[in-house]
């Protein structure tokens, strides 16, 4: 399908048009599509832009990946689909940091289908791939981690995450940075410094405050991060948003009614 640059929604039905064919293409879930259209509706409240709020969150978790001594970032279908590139110029900018496949819809096709996207955007080691360890308490695939990367990880950062994964991850004693355009989703309400942002705008702006730091990383001393005020602030940019469109709405002149 075509999509006319003049459509005034046509960024996002370029992203969905592209979202459907990696589904067919066995990257996606099926379920991915729905969870997109879940995050568009809220980027949609939101604004479709990084709040202030979300800036500030994004800096303090560039900075506790800095300061971790094993961060991994978590890739799921949706993720490799939609921000590939971002990730992989977030890893040039931290090595430090390990890419793990993580998937809730697992099987191995899609999980080296996944691996090798990851790998073709320039990220040259991909974990995950052929799990060992199971996070305990959790029943779903996604306790199915590496050795080498969730398994040892004092810091996750976890896009669009499930919540009991991150009750789950937290319970071990990892900080969850978590990237979610719901501020009222049980993985936002449970991360110890959730971003309210779009994926791809969030990842850009933890690699750039990453690149922009010029005193060393202490290993393992975090700057404090105020997670209510992050979640208060985002349901307060819906609110008003929503106010406005309300009173907007009331003020707009009535269509007369054709007899
Ligand atoms: O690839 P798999 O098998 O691991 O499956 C991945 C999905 C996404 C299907 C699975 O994790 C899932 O079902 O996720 P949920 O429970 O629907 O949660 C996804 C969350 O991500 C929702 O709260 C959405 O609002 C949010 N979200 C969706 N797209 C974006 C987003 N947040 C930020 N940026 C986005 N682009």
């Amino acid at each position: 399908m075509r999509i006319s640059s003049r459509h005034p929604r046509a960024a996002s039905l370029r992203t969905r048009a592209h979202l459907t064919r990696e589904m067919r293409e066995g990257i996606v879930a099926p379920e991915g599509l729905i969870a997109h259209g879940r995050g568009e509706a809220f980027d949609y409240l939101l604004g479709e832009r990084s709040s202030p709020s979300a800036r500030r969150a994004e800096q303090v978790a560039a900075a506790w990946l800095r300061a971790a001594r094993h961060p991994v970032v978590s890739v799921n279908g949706n993720v490799a689909a939609l921000a590939a590139n971002p990730l992989a110029r977030l890893v040039r900018a931290l090595p430090t940091l390990r890419t793990e496949v993580n998937l809730f819809h697992r099987t191995p096709a899609r999980a080296a289908k996944i691996a090798a996207r990851l790998r073709a955007a320039g990220i040259r080691s991909v974990l995950g791939v052929h799990p060992r360890v199971r996070i305990p308490n959790l029943p779903s695939d996604r306790a199915l981690v590496d050795r080498a990367g969730i398994a040892q990880a004092d810091v996750c950062l976890i896009p669009l995450e499930d919540g009991d994964r991150t009750e789950a991850l937290r319970a071990l004693g990892i900080r969850v940075i978590s990237i979610d355009l719901n501020p009222l989703s049980r993985t936002s309400q449970q991360s110890d410094l959730p971003i309210v942002d779009e994926l791809t705008r969030a990842l850009e702006h933890i690699t750039r405050s990453i690149r922009r730091s010029k005193t060393p990383a202490v290993p393992g001393h975090y700057r404090p991060f105020d997670r209510s005020r992050a979640l208060a602030d985002a349901t307060a940019t819906i609110e008003r948003r929503l106010r406005r469109a309300m009173g907007e709405a009331a003020r707009a002149p009535r269509l007369e009614r054709r007899r």
